[in-house]
Parts: C-alpha cells; sequence; structure tokens
C-alpha cells in the first residue's frame, strides 16, 4: 500500500481529486510512517498510523481533536496571530471521520502542513529555553481542559515498574537468543530498579499528580520559524495523562545530549548543561506557577529516569527480535540501547549539579506570596 498512485487514493480519501498532487516519504519518526502531500498549491501531511502500537485509532483522533480545538481557542482568546501554524488542524475524511481506513486495515490521516517551519535533531541553549517556554506552555494551557482526562492511547506508557515487568518478561523468553550478549546490561538495568520506580510509589501515596501531558517531548517535536522562533508543538498521539517530570526528562534525553540517541561512538555521548539549563528555566518559567514542590524536586530525576527507560525500552526490543521500533541495522537497537546508557550514567554523575538548576530556576519563577 505504499506505491505512489495508491498513497494517492489515500490523499483523495480526505481532499478533492486533483491530477496536480505528489506524495513524498517525510521525516524520521520510530513508529508512524509519514508523507508529504502536496496538491495544487496546498500542502499537507499524510501519516499511517501504526495499528499495532495504537490500537483504538478513534479515542486517539478524539484526544488530538480535543487538545488541538482547546489550544486553539485558547489563542483565539489571546488573539495570538497566525494562529494555523500555532496548532495542528486535521482534516476529515469524506465521511467526516479524523482518520480512513484502507481495504487492507492501514489507518490514514491527514493534517495540513506547517509552511516555512523546521525542526531540530539537535539545538543550542538558546533554542532551548524557547523550546522549554514552549512545552511549559502546552501543559499549561492544558491544565484546564474540560471533559474527563484523556484516553491512555498506550495503556502505561510512561509506567516504569510497567515497562520493567515488559522487560523481564523477554529477558526470560529469551526470544531472540540474545541474553548472554547483554548479560551486564540487564544487572545495570536491575541495579537501578528500585530507585526508577519511585513515581509510581509517590503516584500511590497520593503525592506526584497525573496531569495532560505530551509524553514524546522530542527535542525534534518542536516546529521553529525562520528566525528560530517556536511556531508549534507536533506529534500529538501520545498526549495523555502523565507525570510533568515524563515530559521534562524526555526533552533532556534527546536535547541535552551532545552525541546522537543511537550514537555509536560512546565517546560523544553526554549531558549538556547549558541546554539543561536554558530548558529548564524556560519551563519553569511557565510552569512554576502550577507545578507542586514534588513535581518540581522530581524534574531533574526525570531526565534520568526518561534516559533509563528508553535504555530499558531498547533493550527490551533487542531481546524480542526488534519488533517495534524500526531499525537500520540488525544491532541498531543495541546502539541505542547503550547510547541511552552512556547517557544515563552521564546524568548520574552531574546529578547534584542539574538538581540545583533546577531548584534556583524553581525559586526565580515562584510568585512573590510564594517565597
Ligand atoms: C518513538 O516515533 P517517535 O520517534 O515519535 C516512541 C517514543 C520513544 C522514541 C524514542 C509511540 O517516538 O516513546 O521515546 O521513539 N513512541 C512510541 O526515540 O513508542
Ligand atoms: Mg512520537
Amino acid at each position: 500500500m505504499q506505491n505512489s498512485d495508491k498513497l494517492k487514493e489515500v490523499v483523495f480519501q480526505f481532499i478533492d481529486k486533483n491530477d496536480n498532487t505528489e506524495v513524498k516519504p517525510l521525516g524520521a519518526g520510530h513508529i508512524n510512517d509519514s508523507f508529504k502531500v502536496k496538491s495544487g498549491d496546498k500542502e499537507y501531511v499524510l501519516q499511517r498510523i501504526n495499528h499495532s502500537v495504537f490500537k483504538n485509532v478513534p479515542e486517539l483522533q478524539n484526544n488530538i481533536l480535543r487538545v488541538t480545538t482547546h489550544i486553539r481557542k485558547k489563542l483565539e482568546d489571546k488573539n495570538v496571530s497566525d494562529i494555523d501554524r500555532k496548532v495542528l488542524t486535521f482534516i476529515p475524511a469524506h465521511d467526516d471521520k479524523l482518520f480512513y481506513e484502507d481495504e487492507d486495515g492501514n489507518y490514514w490521516r491527514m493534517m495540513h502542513f506547517i509552511s516555512d517551519s523546521k525542526s531540530y535533531d539537535s539545538i543550542n541553549p538558546k533554542l532551548a529555553y524557547r523550546a522549554g517556554l514552549a512545552f511549559g506552555e502546552f501543559q499549561k494551557m492544558l491544565v484546564d481542559l474540560p471533559g474527563e482526562q484523556l484516553f491512555e492511547t498506550i495503556p502505561n506508557f510512561h509506567n516504569m515498574e510497567f515497562r520493567l515487568d515488559q522487560f523481564r518478561a523477554s529477558v526470560r523468553s529469551n526470544l531472540a537468543g540474545r541474553l548472554m550478549e547483554v548479560n551486564n546490561l540487564v544487572k545495570e538495568i536491575e541495579a537501578r530498579a528500585e530507585e526508577m520506580t519511585k513515581p509510581e510509589r509517590l503516584h500511590r501515596e497520593g503525592k506526584l499528580p497525573k496531569r495532560t501531558n505530551h509524553c514524546d517531548t522530542k527535542v525534534n517535536n518542536i516546529l521553529f520559524d525562520k528566525n528560530d522562533e517556536v511556531l508549534c508543538v507536533v506529534d500529538l498521539d501520545t498526549v495523555m495523562p502523565g507525570y510533568v517530570l515524563s515530559d521534562f526528562g524526555d526533552f533532556m534525553r534527546t536535547g541535552a545530549n551532545t552525541g546522537k540517541e543511537d550514537d555509536t561512538n560512546l565517546d560523544n555521548v553526554s549531558i549538556d548543561l547549558d541546554i539543561f539549563e536554558g530548558y529548564t528555566k524556560g519551563y519553569l518559567q511557565n510552569a512554576a506557577s502550577f507545578l507542586t514542590d514534588v513535581e518540581i524536586e522530581n524534574l531533574a530525576f526525570g531526565a534520568k529516569l526518561l534516559t533509563y527507560m528508553q535504555t530499558v525500552r531498547f533493550l527490551t526490543d533487542y531481546l524480542d527480535g526488534d519488533t517495534y521500533y524500526k531499525i537500520k541495522s540488525g544491532k541498531h537497537n543495541l546502539e541505542r540501547t547503550l547510547a541511552q546508557f552512556k547517557l544515563l550514567q552521564s546524568m548520574e554523575e552531574n546529578f547534584d549539579k542539574m538538581q540545583q538548576i533546577v531548584l534556583e530556576a524553581a525559586a526565580e519563577n515562584k510568585t512573590p506570596s510564594e517565597k
């Protein structure tokens, strides 16, 4: 279902037929397939939703509709200009649903392409500050999302206890026969398991709330304009209830890494404290007003946790024989695991500094009555 004519057939489920239509691959997500569509003078993004990962597509799209409608309303109330480039707009299929299911059981959706935008896989402290403001604002706008909580598009997505259960099951079944090769990593993961499941315990004790989170705050999920001002937060598949430390942590895992997520030269990989500081300042400028002390005290921990969680998830997939993430080579998931583990070790070495940066930025952003 991927050749150009078939893709165009899908496109015409959402917009009127036009002979002047082109479809090209776009982006580098690990889960969905994305395409850029040009039809006449209009540009769109077409996506095939990975249905084995996102099992309930109607609920997924319903979440996204609720979130984008709410954000649009907030931007309108503030008289923000150029709103169509600041929030995603999905295009209903001809039957008015926000997705289309083809005869092979593939699910598709289409949205407007945000013009003159770009994303970065690695950024500088100034852009990190702007990214922090953007994700802080994103969470803040969603604090009062009306109605019930959002649907959990992937149940237990950032639940570390659950991720460890999955990992241990994969170790036991050793489906791809790769356990021997990664024995040391398994020990390193187990040695940190107690520490890393702390948020679930705090939540059960009523000390750590769940809020509407983005749950995939990778650095490349922010679109900037040509002047490097933030336009829009994208990739809303996983917007669902979660701990704010997860969103904070996932940005640091991706944006504050001096190397790449799958760097094979581990000397490249470490925590960049200037980026950590830039993002923290931006984030807390917008978020300090609604966060509790416990949430703030655990933000730096969130950076460690999300890096650990990604180490565990990549290793689980390696043990399972690469069934979840798209891979570029047979060892890709192992390379990703090693690079994430190296980043985790660097965060552990620098943890006191990270914590200090967070607490100082939080103190600066407390309202006078809270000081
Ligand atoms: C996946 O596909 P992408 O790049 O948006 C994953 C994230 C991981 C990330 C690792 C639904 O995101 O949770 O952190 O890869 N998304 C899902 O880079 O599993
Ligand atoms: Mg994603």
